[in-house]
């Protein structure tokens, strides 16, 4: 059983989240997603649209997500990778080498972003329409 851990606040869900989720699933065969949490958001100066219950509501009802988890700070990800015995640690490439302290661990996969998609681009486009 492979085990995939991925983090991120996963605001205005959008296809690039989609399938970033998607690729991480198929690169094992459960999901873990830390949700960062209204108050680590405000650390990572954040301001989600949509809080934790929220987004945790829909990041659960996505097929590829086995389990999500609070991401409350930094520091948490390598007692989660032991916590869940992870195998791959999972992240969009606009994280490249940020995280490579945990290949001590895990395999660490950093994966291509998806173009032109944010929640800060989705929610510009509304309030244009
Ligand atoms: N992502 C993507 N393509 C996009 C937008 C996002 O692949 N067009 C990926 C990001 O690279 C990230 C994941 O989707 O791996 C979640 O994106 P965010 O919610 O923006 O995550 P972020 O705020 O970067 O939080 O400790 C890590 C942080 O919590 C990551």
């Amino acid at each position: 059983m492979k085990i995939v851990l991925t983090y991120g606040t996963f605001d205005v869900l959008h296809y690039g989240h989609i399938n970033l989720l998607k690729r991480a699933k198929k690169l094992g065969d459960y999901l873990v997603v830390g949700l960062s949490t209204d108050e680590f958001n405000k650390i990572k100066n954040k301001k989600a649209l949509y809080n934790f219950e929220q987004r945790k509501l829909m990041l659960e009802s996505i097929k590829y997500v086995d389990k999500v988890i609070p991401e409350e700070n930094w520091e948490q990800k390598i007692d989660d990778v032991k916590k869940f015995n992870v195998d791959i640690f999972v992240m969009g490439d606009d994280w490249s080498g940020k995280f490579d302290y945990l290949s001590k661990y895990c395999k660490v996969v950093y994966l291509d972003r998806t173009p032109n998609i944010s929640s800060t681009k989705v929610r510009e486009i509304l309030k244009s329409r």
